[in-house]
């Protein structure tokens, strides 16, 4: 039995919006005690609520691990059954009394029939909405029973793509892997798309309660929401209105007032009519202090509390937290086409990021220390914008917050990708319902930059042209004319209406990516205008070099795949499965071109190793190599281009993939180069022709004054020749510092055997320090032992290792058993005649760190 601790809540939550009644307001989370089984058959097992099918057979030990080695065949029977899930609460007397009592489930993954003591209340098809049940009057002092019944989400889907009698693109969907043949039904039920297979996840179409189930009740009065719109922000002064909904039991006459840091800002006189009041009270802060992104400024927040007073005193309260800030997407026409900006505070920002897709297939499982973790990595790697791509989910609240605090700006699609979806006006409204709900939750958070309809679905279908993914030859002319009319009224219509209306003044961008929303510019990638997902490296086998020749005005999406790390293929892999032929790493693998691509990038850089273990490594190495080469072409290309999203940050099980950490949120090599292409200041050197140019890239809103030095030395460290001058760097641009002719750089050696070294230094510090090899690193004579050593330190609590080398050491890493050890930095070039100082963040003594420490370098 489940027995409730109940609690009044006075308190809230950055960002989002956790209410609090001074009329003791009761609200509780039914966690405890929950049980389920399949639908009518079979023991009634414990189960975990916020959980899915899955975790809960995986903990009762009725199925193996979906990850390790080839489970996930095995287990595409679960989402072909109907699951229950039930548990009993107590409820008390005070709790009974109270006039309105609601139930409210945070996310029903999907399609529901929710009974309280035998009675239904209601059902749910979409996963990403919030339902809302009215049970006053329906609950028992004492004991309540609460059940859940879930449909098999497969073959609902299969029902509604019956019923809508078209079978829609959906290229992603893994059917036949979900013994489905060809029917694929993702797009014609709401749930995350990613469920049902991408081309880096599994395909396990999860059921459950997902997100968090809570009991409220209260009398009299409840602020139900609050939004500060922000209508005009600067430096001087914040324009600003709460726009709150009170729910009333009565009619009455109210004073509204907004408080900060307990000071009353504003208070209006209002009357309350029974039920649903929207008030609106418009204030202004002067001088405000505002919100910046990271590497701009502080990530100032403002808690507003909206108190609601009666004769009596205090009636209802809220308090919500926010920033404040004028964030723009900025499209001007411009002498190149049209710009394509972020604009924060009236500052052009360069946004320096990643795309974001779940962290785990088990949605439950992602714990806010995780999320933390997540938001923290992409923070240290000098990243400013996220991506949540329209394939996963509207993150948890959680995923804002620490946004907010971090400075990450997000890029938000709707969650719609790479497929076309149905257009019928029962399916219309309940995408209505969901972005809603999903707009008002998320509207106070600052970091909120966009809304973009979804991923790809313009591009792929190209309306009014040939091309695209080739889908529209599967339809008759009158079929496209559907099919189009609803992409077209969820996307140019329904989407931005909701936007406009619940979230006035935050951008819309109706697909990622497109060139404009103009008819003519419909499903085109964008190169003078608009946003580019670049994929001429890696889909369309362009050498890595070819970044700096596309131009784009922001790259949203661009990426290259690596494995995991051994520590982490060693977590779903057995040594007899180490080849990347097996079936075990090919079923990790899920690019159509995957392995093969990577032996091909590889062919044409490095030499490809025998060895598995240094396989694996190379792959970080190349894959760390065209990270960096893309951001450089990017940055460089300031302020042509103002934005530069890597595909894709994360992980959502083990898997080799474009991501640049892992599905344990180990940083790849990517993840370093992200790190240090994304400084504020860079030095971006290039070969153009046979010259070498040397570029600064600043973000750093004043002008810097810097020595640029470029030297030249042999793989022993023996100076060949060297260039000093002062340089000045203008602020947030792009500007090419010198050009040096190939020839009088090498004087005379061949390039195989040299290297040059260009550094920024300033005030005596170096800003930053690039290497640059005149031939493929294939083609480089590099030393066969470079008499590497390392030693240990400890400085305080904190531990190093010193590394040095006799020769020329190419992206050295280190690792420390079980991959649990976190590097300060990794994968880097060693040149002799320097000590370099990397902490290491481990539980290990210096001891063992001494004894256990591996390396591996390029040979
Ligand atoms: C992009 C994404 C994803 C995909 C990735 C790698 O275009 O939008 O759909 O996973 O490419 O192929």
């Amino acid at each position: 039995m489940n027995k409730i601790l109940w609690f009044a809540f006075f308190c809230c939550s950055i960002g989002g919006i956790l209410g609090c009644s001074p009329e003791k307001e009761i609200r509780t989370e039914i966690a405890s005690g929950w049980q389920f089984r399949q639908k009518d058959s079979g023991e009634w097992l414990p189960a975990t609520v916020p959980g899915t099918v899955h975790t809960d057979l995986m903990a009762n030990g009725k199925i193996e691990d979906p990850f390790y080695r080839m489970n996930e065949l095995g287990l595409q029977w679960i989402d072909k059954k109907d699951w229950e899930y039930k548990t009993v609460f107590f409820v008390d007397g005070n709790l009974i009394e109270k006039k309105n009592q609601r139930l409210i489930f945070k996310g029903l993954d999907t399609y529901a029939d929710v009974y309280l003591n035998g009675e239904q209340l209601g059902s749910a098809d979409n996963m990403f909405r919030t339902w809302v049940f009215d049970i006053a009057g329906k609950l028992k002092a004492g004991n309540n029973e609460l059940r859940v019944v879930f449909a098999s989400p497969t073959r609902r889907g299969l029902e509604e793509m019956k019923r809508y009698g078209l079978r829609l693109p959906a290229d992603n969907d893994q059917s036949e892997r979900g013994e489905m043949g060809k029917d694929r039904v993702s797009v014609y039920t709401r749930k995350a798309p990613y469920h049902y297979g991408w081309d880096w996840g599994p395909r396990l179409v999860t059921s459950g309660i997902w997100r968090p189930v809570q009991l409220e009740a209260w009398d009299g009065m409840k602020v139900e929401d609050v939004y500060i719109k922000q209508a005009e922000v600067s430096g001087k002064l914040a324009a600003l209105s709460a726009n709150v909904r009170v729910k009333a039991d009565d009619v009455q006459n109210v004073e509204v007032e907004i408080l900060n840091d307990g000071k009353i800002l504003v208070a209006a006189k209002e009357k309350l009519k029974k039920g649903e009041n929207d008030i609106s009270v418009p204030f202004d802060i002067v001088n405000p202090r505002l919100w910046w992104s990271n590497g701009l400024g502080k990530q100032n927040l403002y808690t507003f509390t909206i108190r609601v007073k009666g004769d009596r005193g205090i009636i209802a309260e809220k308090e919500v937290t926010t920033g404040l800030r004028s964030l723009k997407l900025v499209r001007k026409k411009d002498q190149w086409g049209e710009s394509f900006g972020f604009e924060l505070n009236g500052i052009p920002v360069f946004a320096k990021g990643a795309n974001v897709i779940p962290n785990d297939i088990f949605l439950p499982r992602v714990t806010p220390e995780l999320y933390e973790k997540m938001i923290a990595d992409a923070a240290n790697a000098n990243m400013n914008m996220l991506r949540i791509w329209g394939g996963g989910i509207y993150e948890d609240d959680v995923f804002f917050e620490l946004c907010d605090r971090y400075g990450i700006m997000v890029w938000h699609d709707f969650m719609f990708a790479c497929a076309m979806y149905p257009g019928n006006e029962e399916f219309l409204n309940n995408v209505r319902q969901e972005a809603i709900d999903n707009v008002v939750r998320l509207r106070n958070h600052p970091c909120i930059a966009l809304w973009c309809g979804n991923n790809e679905n313009a591009l792929a279908w190209r309306h009014g042209s040939p091309g695209g993914w080739g889908w529209k030859q599967q339809f008759t002319k009158e079929q496209q004319d559907t099919v189009f009319k609803a992409y077209y009224d969820v996307f140019h219509d329904l989407l931005p209406r909701v936007v406009d209306e619940y979230m006035p003044g935050c951008d819309y961008w109706p697909s990622s990516p497109m060139a404009g929303p103009e008819p003519t510019q419909h499903g085109l990638d964008g190169t003078t205008s608009g946003d580019q997902h670049y994929w001429g490296v890696w889909h369309g086998f362009r050498p890595l070099e070819s970044y700096d020749e596309v131009t784009t005005r922001f790259c949203s999406e661009y990426g290259f795949q690596s494995f995991p790390e051994m520590s982490t293929i060693q977590k779903y892999a057995l040594p007899e499965d180490y080849d990347i032929d097996s079936d075990v790493m090919k079923s990790h693998q899920r690019s159509y071109i995957g392995n093969g691509r990577i032996l091909d990038y590889m062919k044409m850089y490095y030499r490809v190793p025998e060895d598995f273990e240094q396989f694996i490594y190379m792959t970080h190495v190349l894959q760390g190599l065209s990270t960096k080469m893309a951001i450089e072409a990017h940055r460089r290309n300031m302020p042509y281009c103002m934005g530069s999203l890597v595909w894709q940050l994360n992980d959502c099980w083990s898997v080799a993939s474009w991501s640049t950490t892992d599905y344990y949120h180990k940083w790849k090599t990517a993840h370093y180069m992200i790190r240090d292409c994304f400084k504020e200041v860079i030095v971006a050197p290039k070969w153009q022709n046979d010259s070498l140019l040397v570029y600064a890239v600043s973000d750093c809103l004043r002008p810097m004054n810097a020595e640029l030095s470029i030297e030249v030395m042999d793989f022993s460290g023996k100076i060949i020749c060297m260039e000093k001058s002062d340089v000045e760097i203008p602020a947030n641009t792009s500007t090419v510092l010198a050009g040096t002719k190939c020839s009088s750089l090498l004087c005379g050696l061949t390039g195989a055997d040299v290297l040059a070294v260009i550094r920024l230094t300033s005030e005596g510090q170096v800003v930053d320090e690039k290497n640059m090899y005149f031939e493929y690193h294939k083609d480089l004579n590099l030393p066969k032992d470079p008499g590497l050593s390392i030693r240990v330190q400890e400085e305080g609590k904190d531990k190093y290792i010193l590394v040095t080398a006799n020769e020329l050491a190419c992206n050295v890493m280190f690792a420390l058993p079980g991959g649990m050890a976190f590097f300060s930095d990794n994968y880097i070039d060693i040149l002799p005649g320097r000590t370099y100082k990397i902490k290491v963040k481990t539980e290990l003594s210096l001891a063992e760190i001494e004894r256990q420490i591996k390396y591996r370098y390029l040979r």
